[in-house]
């Protein structure tokens, strides 16, 4: 979990190739659904170049389809979900059904200023149609509004791992390894 731009893309791939398991991340599968032009994609670009959510039962139904491909079978890392309270719930639900849980939540801790300076860099390096300003700060409203508040829930489950997601991308994922392992223990 993270604020928008905080490196949870970035750092999914890092640490989900260090522990060997496939890294979910739902930003990715409906940018892949945008550029094939699916139904899906077209629905969720709306939302998308909005700086909003997409909405929940697009979103669930989504993950539960990835969640049931076979590389999944023996461990994920989710990257961008869950952003809701019904997410939460979705996901404990069909957890409990595959007789799984989740081992941990990261928090990529990164601060504002920072935020918007990775995201207008990417806006202009890779042209994501919802990094303007204008979007990112809706963006992060909506993360502040909806999603900061899940962390007080999984810290209350025991599950929340604080990482500081400033300094370089190698610095941060060595932090979020230690973490882990730390925590594990
Ligand atoms: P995401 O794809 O999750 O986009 P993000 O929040 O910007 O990503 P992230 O934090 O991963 O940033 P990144 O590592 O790339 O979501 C996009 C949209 O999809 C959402 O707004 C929403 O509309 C929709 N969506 C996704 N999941 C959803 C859900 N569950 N429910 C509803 N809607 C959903 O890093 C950003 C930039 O910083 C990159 O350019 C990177 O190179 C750079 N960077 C990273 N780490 C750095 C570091 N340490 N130093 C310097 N630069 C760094």
């Amino acid at each position: 979990m993270g604020p928008p731009g905080a490196g949870k893309g970035t750092q999914a791939q890092l640490v989900a190739e260090h522990f060997g398991i496939p890294a979910i991340s739902t930003g990715d599968i409906f940018r892949a659904n945008v550029s094939n032009g699916t139904s899906l994609g077209v629905e969720a670009k709306r939302y998308m170049d909005a700086g909003e959510y997409v909405p929940d039962e697009i979103t669930n139904n989504m993950l539960r389809d990835r969640l049931s491909e076979p590389d999944a079978a023996d461990g994920f890392l989710l990257d961008g979900y869950p952003r809701t309270l019904s997410q939460v719930d979705f996901l404990d639900s069909v957890l409990a059904e595959q007789g799984a849980e989740l081992d941990y939540v990261v928090e990529l801790v990164v601060d504002e200023n920072e935020i918007v300076s990775r995201l207008l860099k990417r806006a202009a390096e890779e042209g994501r149609t919802d990094d303007s300003e204008e979007v990112v700060r809706n963006r992060m409203r909506v993360y502040n509004e909806q999603t900061a508040p899940l962390t007080a829930l999984y810290a209350e489950r025991g599950l929340l791992v604080r990482v500081d997601g400033m300094g370089r991308v190698e610095e941060v994922a060595a932090r979020v390894e230690n973490a882990i392992v730390t925590a594990s223990r």
